[in-house]
């Protein structure tokens, strides 16, 4: 534009410049535009008022009005998309991600020690071809003492450490398990051999100070087939305790033992210290479950026919080796439900007993 514009108009471009520039958002910005350039506008206005001029003057201001909009409307979109590029950057400041942020820390619930370490002999003993049973905490003498070879006056039926129901079937005093080998005898009349089984559950004797609760937990195993012998049940054990107390190379002792309900019979041991308490360390031993071929008799009462099939058979306590793998002293606080030990020896529901992440602590 080099021709001098009219005052006018010149003051007009002038004050609708300024007006632009300091349009502080895309909503003013419109306003203006509007009022400028719309069809009630102040420049379509006088582009209307053209039409009164003679002929000459409204060819020249015609030139100087029609530049002048394209000017302003450049002006207008230059803003606009000024305008917009900050509001992004705004949005963008304040709506700002930290993606390497840990996550907060989760409201949810815990898995109690106990629970978990149920998880780790499942998964364990699952890879090894075991399926998991579960039986009634109420059964009656005969599948808890009888069928398992366990003899009428041994101290174990007592009263004082069984708690027996009121109330009985014709000589089937109903008892709350005393171990959850009669979970086992349920699988021996209900299921045709081969099979790997085992029971983890809830146990009731009647015995309560520091080191016993009337309700504890145990798990057996049962692995029945035509040919199954001591070396596998060692084998299985010794891979069972490497893995689940993660120090591959735990020494594990076999030592000669009885019970009713196996034959040969043996304590399994595994090496510590036990003066610092570190598992795998040391000198010592240290009994940690009780194994054995399953007795002929046992197998006989569990309708399996002892001359066609033969298996192993262990049982260990939940809380006992709960406590040895993380280092809790006291058995009492596992049924107390004091949040502040559970916070401390609980585990994350979102990282589960998987053995690909291995078992470690
Ligand atoms: C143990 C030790 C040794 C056992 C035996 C049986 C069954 F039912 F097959 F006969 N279940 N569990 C067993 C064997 C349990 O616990 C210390």
């Amino acid at each position: 534009m080099t021709s001098v514009l009219p005052a006018d108009l010149a003051a007009l471009g002038r004050e609708a410049g300024e007006a632009i520039a300091a349009a502080p958002d895309s909503a003013a910005l419109e306003t203006l535009r509007v009022g400028l350039l719309g069809r009630q506008g102040r420049l379509t206005g006088l582009l209307r008022d053209l039409g009164t001029l003679p002929a000459a003057e409204r060819r020249e201001r015609g030139a100087m009005l029609n530049s002048l909009k394209d000017e302003l409307a450049a002006s207008i979109a230059r803003r606009r998309e000024e305008l917009e590029g900050a509001a992004l950057d705004a949005a963008l400041a304040a709506e700002r991600l930290d993606i390497t942020l840990p996550p907060r820390p989760s409201p949810a619930g815990l898995i109690h020690p106990i629970s978990r370490t149920i998880e780790e002999i499942v998964a364990l003993f699952g890879a090894m071809g075991f399926a998991v049973v579960t039986g009634p905490e109420i059964e009656d003498d005969w599948r808890n003492f009888g069928a398992l070879n366990i003899p009428e006056h041994h101290p174990a039926r007592q009263d004082m450490d069984t708690f027996y129901l009121p109330g009985h079937r014709e000589g089937r005093r109903r008892v709350l398990r005393t171990h959850t080998s009669p979970g086992q005898i349920r699988t021996m009349r209900n299921a045709k051999p081969p099979y790997r089984v085992i029971v983890p559950g809830r146990t009731y004797r009647a015995d309560h100070d520091a080191t016993h609760s009337p309700m504890f937990h145990q798990c057996e195993g049962l692995a029945i087939d035509r040919a199954i012998t001591l070396g596998h049940l060692k084998g299985c054990l010794i891979d069972f305790l490497r893995a689940f107390f993660a120090k591959p190379s735990l020494p594990v002792r076999f030592r000669a033992s009885y019970f009713p309900f196996t034959e040969p019979s043996m304590e399994v041991d595994i090496g510590w210290d036990r003066r610092s308490g570190e598992i795998g360390a040391g000198k010592d031993w240290l009994e940690i479950l009780g194994s054995g071929m399953v007795h002929p008799r046992v197998l006989a009462n569990g309708g399996v026919d002892p001359r066609e099939w033969q298996g192993f058979a262990f049982g260990m306590g939940i809380e006992r080796i709960t406590m040895l793998k993380h280092g809790i002293t006291d058995l009492r606080p596992f049924f107390e439900s004091d949040l502040r030990w559970l916070r401390h020896y609980g585990f994350s529901p979102l990282q589960p007993a998987i053995l690909h992440e291995g078992l470690g602590a």
